[in-house]
Order: structure tokens, then sequence, then C-alpha cells
């Protein structure tokens, strides 16, 4: 009847509180007086739910209707974060929601806080992923996510006696009311066996594959809305389970206990997400991840070509098939094998589709990062994937040879496989070679990409490469996690900007309007205060609102420098101690970010920070000056209320290590400031706020290498400054380290010995930058002014613009309105 529609579709604060009670008793089976905040949760969320079904439905008809051409972004990871707050947001319903819970004396804040989030992603490529998802929607792009549903993704972190601790992350044990299973749609994937050439009934040459096992991929879709549109796009991951049958009869007669632990091999397969960041591990279940959801991906793409009756030649057109890192990148040989073996279609045309419709995106050029995969474990499981990357490489070749002739040293170095030694199938290079599109993720990284690891390839198809700066999507780093800020701005400008990043630009005609000003600090200042009382809350430590909030919040790893802003607290700290009347501005250092488990520097720097937090935190001459925190378990829940409190944003990796960075936009969006190298997107950041409101320090790309070809030696550096020195050698002497010299020697004695990221190189420009923030941040009018102009002028990094740049430069894709 009427009023069950209504239930379900109502936006009114009325309607949505008796949609809440229903689903509360029908769903969850409770009564009000019953229900845990896990049931209250889960009603929330199949109430916000039932308002995107028929998006998602007319969605899904629409796209049928128009015949639309498809977006499909293959990544390993999509760092979703919660999709409560987010959904009311794009919904538009975030305050007639709160009224309707608050009407039942619940506390609104507290469900939404009860969500586990899906930690499906490492850190910047997975949270990428994310924001185009959520820009693709609000663009209306006809557009689909492929990926994995791990059961467990990234680990939580807990810091124990200062050290991480890493706890399985179970995510799905209290259920996920996003996802909706498809077993209808589910897909095999074949391993292993051996090929074997013959000749078909046409007198054709084929190549047939006996695969030794097979899992079952199940896809399981979530909505992803858009921002108030219609649009209701869908995120589909995989999870493998047991075949429905493969040769299991036979092989297993009677033999119910291993047919029980073939069960469990093939669910181990989408089981737990890798927790490496830029690291590359050759590990076969990898692979075998990689293959599996590249494989269900494409399969289901041919489905869908096959329910909409279009012929094999439409697939380019049909489809534009981004890959997110080399991760998918064994898509090349799989839609190879999928045209030629399954499909019959001949070499070159099956060549032609492949090329159309695939991209590749690289973010990273740290080469302990590339992929490359051992022959053997390849061959061993995809021995027909070997057979055509030669045939590929074959053909590859035979062009390189023809267009440098005689160049032998550089057809080995394009070659798709690495013969120096062990023996290498280097994914980049199947990517590249595969690919009609190549793209880095901010501008100095794609000149770099060009004249360093994809030099060969630029130099063979320039036409292929171009820049795509990364973005970050306005709805959830901005309104939803700053709503304080969203309020002030909107009064001032409308709502508008929310959807049109650049229309920040307004702001500026108010940046010396005096009031205004003193709007913001409030803003920023209640923001502080919150996070002030989280901290409080969690870690029973006291931080002043009124100190300068000196955030780094980034997966931790040497090349991104956490150690440097520890060397420069230790600095603080060394002074105070030895002029105890030193007047600096009152800092709270705040750090947040996991290490990855196998990697120890990376632990022995979190050890660092918190052995320098026990110390600084409880020594009385300090008073208030300087505190340092490390707020455990850094993911997308608990960075939500970090970025609008930071008044300086440290992003101070190494010049020309950093792809681009999304952190620092997140960041300058909310008014921080930025302190940092001349790296990845803070290059463009600084550009567009204007080096007046940027703090710049240390060495450029080309010093860096200029200072490696002559022979670093940090040795030098130590030996001639005396800050730098004393701000070592107290490390060392066991200060932050209860009298231990010896736990942090491997991290002292790598910066004084070999310093690949050049921290000692870069500490004097990095102390004296430090300096210049401690006495801008005195002259609160002016840091106002800088933190308005720098929020102002954030248009550029919506990812509603990189996804307008790839539609139109590499997919060709036009919105598709739905009604
Ligand atoms: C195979 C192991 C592995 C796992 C993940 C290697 C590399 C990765 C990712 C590519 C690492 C990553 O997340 N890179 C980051 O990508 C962001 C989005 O483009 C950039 O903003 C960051 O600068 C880059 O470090």
């Amino acid at each position: 009847q009427i009023q069950v529609e209504e239930d379900r579709i109502g936006l009114s604060p009325e309607i949505l509180r008796r949609a809440f009670l229903d689903n509360l008793f029908y769903i969850q089976g409770k009564p009000l007086a019953l229900a845990t905040k896990n049931d209250f949760y889960i009603a929330l969320a199949y109430t916000v739910r039932d308002r995107m079904l028929h998006c998602w439905n007319s969605t899904a008809s629409t796209y049928t209707a128009r015949g639309s051409r498809t977006v499909c972004y293959l990544s390993a990871e999509f760092l979703m974060g919660p999709h409560l707050g987010n959904n009311l947001i794009n919904l538009g319903i975030y305050d007639q929601m709160k009224q309707a819970i608050e009407g039942l004396d619940l506390d609104f804040e507290e469900l939404i806080a009860q969500e586990e989030e899906p930690g499906l992603g490492n850190g910047g490529l997975g949270r990428l992923a994310a924001c185009y998802l959520d820009s693709l929607a609000t663009l209306e792009i006809p557009s689909m996510g492929y990926g994995i549903r791990y059961e467990f993704g990234i680990f939580d972190q807990e810091i124990r006696d200062g050290w991480q601790v890493e706890i399985t992350d179970k995510w799905l044990r209290y259920g996920n009311p996003w996802e909706l299973p498809r077993p209808e749609w589910a897909v095999e994937i074949k391993f292993g066996g051996y090929t074997e050439p013959f000749t078909d009934d046409q007198g054709r040459y084929r190549v047939r594959w006996i695969p030794a096992w097979s899992v079952k991929g199940v896809p399981y879709d979530t909505p992803i809305l858009g921002y108030q549109v219609n649009t209701a796009n869908t995120l589909r991951l995989w999870k493998a389970e047991a075949p429905e049958s493969f040769d299991f009869e036979a092989f297993n007669q009677g033999n119910y206990y291993r047919a029980v632990q073939e069960k469990v091999a093939s669910e181990n397969l989408t089981k737990v997400l890798y927790p490496n960041d830029e690291k590359f591990e050759g590990k076969q279940l990898r692979l075998q991840q990689q293959f599996f959801f590249v494989s269900c991906s494409l399969q289901d793409m041919f489905h869908i070509l096959e329910r909409q009756q279009l012929p094999l030649e439409a697939f380019p057109q049909k489809f534009t098939v981004q890959l997110n890192d080399t991760h998918p990148a064994i898509a090349v040989a799989e839609l190879m094998r999928l045209l030629v073996d399954k499909y019959l279609v001949e070499w070159d045309k099956a060549w032609d589709i492949t090329q159309q419709t695939l991209a590749y995106t690289n973010h990273t050029l740290l080469p302990e990062a590339l992929e490359k995969w051992a022959l053997d474990l390849f061959a061993g499981l995809l021995p027909r994937h070997l057979e055509i990357i030669y045939e590929i490489n074959a053909r590859f070749l035979d062009r390189v040879r023809l267009k440098f002739v005689g160049d032998a040293e550089r057809t080995a170095r394009m070659s798709l496989i690495d013969e120096q030694g062990a023996r290498y199938i280097r994914m980049a290079h199947l990517a590249c070679v595969g690919s009609h599109a190549i793209n880095g993720v901010a501008a100095l990284h794609s000149e770099l990409l060009k004249q360093t690891v994809l030099k060969d390839f630029y130099e063979f198809f320039p036409e292929k490469f171009s820049n795509k700066t990364n973005g970050v999507t306005p709805r959830r780093w901005i309104a939803l996690s700053n709503p304080s800020m969203t309020k002030l701005i909107t009064s001032k400008i409308g709502s508008g900007w929310i959807k049109h990043l650049d229309q920040l630009r307004q702001l500026e005609s108010f940046v010396g309007d005096i009031e205004f000003q003193r709007q913001w600090r409030e803003s920023k200042r209640s923001n502080k205060q919150s996070l002030a009382a989280l901290v409080k809350n969690r870690l029973d430590i006291t931080i002043d609102p009124d100190s300068l909030f000196d955030v780094q919040s980034k997966r931790i790893h040497e090349y991104k420098r956490q150690h440097l802003n520890a060397l420069h607290i230790v600095t603080l700290y060394d002074s105070i101690k030895q002029n105890p009347t030193l007047e600096i501005t009152p800092r709270t250092f705040i750090f947040g970010g996991k290490a990855a488990p196998g990697y120890y520097m990376a632990k022995l720097m979190i050890k660092l920070i918190t052995a320098i937090a026990e110390v600084v935190n409880g020594d009385p001459d300090v008073r208030d000056r300087i505190k340092v925190v490390f707020i455990p378990d850094y993911n997308v829940t608990n960075s939500q209320p970090v970025y609008p409190a930071a008044d300086l944003s440290e992003q101070i990796s190494t010049a020309g290590l950093e792809a681009s960075g999304t952190g620092n936009m997140k960041f300058a969006m909310n008014g921080a400031l930025t302190i940092g190298t001349l790296d990845g997107a803070n290059v463009e950041i600084r550009e567009e706020v204007g080096a007046e409101n940027f703090f710049l320090f240390g060495l450029i790309t080309e010093e860096v290498a200029a200072l490696k070809e002559q022979g670093y030696n940090p040795w030098d550096y130590y030996h001639s400054n005396d800050a730098l020195k004393a701000a070592i050698d107290l490390i060392a002497s066991g200060h932050f380290s209860h009298g231990d010299r010896d736990l942090f020697k491997p991290l002292v004695d790598k910066l004084l010995h070999h310093d690949p990221f050049l921290l000692l190189a870069d500490y004097a420009s990095y102390i004296e930058c430090q300096t210049k923030v401690d006495q801008a941040y005195r002259d609160t009018q002016h840091w106002t002014r800088m933190s308005i102009l720098n929020a102002a002028r954030m248009g550029k990094f919506s990812s509603d613009r990189s996804i307008r740049d790839y539609c139109k430069e590499i997919w060709k894709v036009q919105p598709i309105e739905v009604l």
C-alpha cells in the first residue's frame, strides 16, 4: 500500500523515524527497548539504503536503455571508509535523519560511529579509488568499480609499549548492510595445469588450457550514490568460493573431508588484503588474487555484452577499463586469452580490442614497489597467459627492433621479461604495451615517469602518455568531515561549491573581513577542540586547542620522512632543555599511520615517535610548549576529525618520491597550511594557493639526483650542524629509550651512514622553515588570511576535476542523467 512505499522513500523526519523503527523490528527483530547499539546502526543503515535502491534500479535501467559506455575501474583496493554518513550527505538528508533519531532520544553521532569501515585498502591508491567512485557517480558517469571483497581488510593497529601491534580486521563480524550478494552472476576462474595445441574442426590452429583447479567468484554489489543526483553506480567486489563442481564428484568419491578442505582452500583466496604499501612481495597468493578479480571482472563484462546482444567488436565501445597501478595488469593477457581462445577472435583483432579497451595509471616510482613475477611461479599458475605474454612480447620487440635498429640493449630493457639472472615478468611493461593510455598522478610525477622508469616506453609511444593530477572528494573530506566550516562557507557563498569546488574562490572576497576571519578561526578552534576531546578520551593526553596543531598522518615510510619531523621535535626539545625560558609557539605534534607488518624500520620509526612523546610530554621543563601525540589505528574513520583540526600539514617526502599525495589536498582544503618539499602534488598546490601561502623547504628533485650522483655523505652534514648533531646524539644516547643505546641504533646508523632519503641534507632547510612557521603563527590575522586563501584556492584538487579529465582525455565518456 501507499504507506509502505512512503516508509521506504519518504524523507521527512517523521517518516524516517517510522521507517527506522520498522527496520529495527522487521530486520533486527528487536523492539526499541531491547535493541543494542549495533541493532540501531543496522536499522539506520537499512533505512538509508532503502532510499538508495530506487536510484540504483533506475540507474541500471537507464544505462541499459541508453546503451551507455561504461568506465570499469579495476583496483585491488577500495578504501571506502564508512558508508552511512556519506550516503546521508549525498542523499541530502543528514539533518532530517539526525532529527528523526534524536527524537527517539538516541545519540545520532554515536550510531554513525558504530559502523565498522570497510578497510579494503592500504593508503593513497585505495582511497583514491574511493574518491573517484564518488565523483563518477556525482558526475553521472556510467561506471563500475571492480575489486576484491577481502574478508579481512587492513589490520587494526594498536600501540603497546610504544610499538605497533597488528590485530585482524574483522569488519564483517556484525554483517554488512550495504552489500548485496549476487550468486546468480558467479563466474568460474581457473588456475594451473598445462596447455596443448590442437587443430579445431575448422582446421584452425588453437591452444587448449587444461587447468588443474578452479574457484568460483561471487559478486557482492554495493550502491555508490552520487551527490544530490539520482545516479547510483555499483562497486562490485568478488569473493572466492569453492567451485560448484570441478571433477569434485570423481575426485572426492566419498571423501567428504577432502571436499571440505578444498572449500577452505578456495575461500583462502580472498581472505586477506596484503598490508604492504609500496613494497612488492612475490607471493603466489597475491598473484592468485590479482588474476582472480581481473578474470571475474572481464568475464562479467562479456556477460553484460552478451545480455545486451552486442557483438564482440563492440567491447571497446561498450567498456573502457582503467588499471589502478599494475595490480590488475594481468588483464592484458586475460582479455587476449578470452578473445582468442574462448571467443575465437583472430590475434590482431583481439590485440586492437585489448589496446583500445585498457588504460594504465602508475602510482609510484619506488623501484621496490614495481611488480615483477618470477617466471616459474607465473608459469605454474597461469601457463596459458605466459604463452600469450611471450607472443605479445615477440611481436612488440620486433617493432622495437624496427624502430631502433641495432639497439639490442634497448630491446632487452623494454622486454616484458627481465632476463638478467633469474627471469621475471615485468608487469609495468605489460601494462604499457597493452594500453592505449598511460598516466601519472601529478604533473611532476608524470614528467619523472617519462624521464626515468618508463623512458624507453615514452620514446617508443609518446602519444600514450599524459598526466592526471589526483583529487579528493569534497563531499567526504569537507561536507561530511568538517560541518562547522561547511556551514560557515555556505552562509557566505551558498552550497554550490560542494559540487563545483572552484566556487570556493568566492571566499577570497571575504579574506579581509574581520568578522569572517573571526568565524573562520572559531570554526578551526572548535574542530581542534573536538580532536582534543577525542585524544583525551582515547589516549588520556591533554592537548591545548590554542597550540599550533602540526600534523603528519599517512602510511609510515622512510621516504615520507616521519623521522625528519621527529628530528625537529627533538631539536625543539633540546633547545628548551638548554634554555628553559625559551619562547616558542606552543605546538602539538600529531602523528598517525600504519607501518607494513614486515617493515622493520617503519615500525622502529613508530617506536621513536612514541618514545619521544613519552619523554617530552612527561618533562616538566617543557611545560606545555610542546606535546607529541601518536593517534593509533589511523584509518578513514579516524582521519575524518584530523584534517579539519590541523593548522599545519606535513608533506615532507624526499623530492621526486611521492607520486602525488592526497592527504596534502585534504589538509589544505580544510584550511591547514602546508610545510612541504617540491614533490608530487605539493608543487601544484603551491602554484594554486600562492608561494606566499606555502612553507617550502628542501632540495628539489634535480638537486637530490645531483647530490646522489656526486656521492652523498650524511656524515658531513652531521658534523657541520650542531643542532643536528645534538638531536641525533640525544636519540643515540638512550635519552628517549630509558638509557637503552641499542634500541634506535639501526635507525641512527642508517641515517649517519646511508641516509637514502636525505634527511640530513634537508635538515637545516626544514628547521629554518619551521622557525618561519613558528613566527607566522603568532600573527593570528595573517595566519587566518593564509588559511582562508588555502581553502579558497583548492578547487583544482576536487576529484570531480580529475574525473572530468579522465573522461575527456582517456575514457571518452559522457554523463547520462538518471531521471
Ligand atoms: C605491490 C605492493 C604495492 C602496493 C601498493 C605497491 C604499490 C602500491 C601503491 C601503488 C602505493 C600507493 O598507494 N601509492 C600512492 O598512490 C597515491 C594515489 O595516486 C599517491 O597519491 C601517493 O603519492 C602514492 O604513494
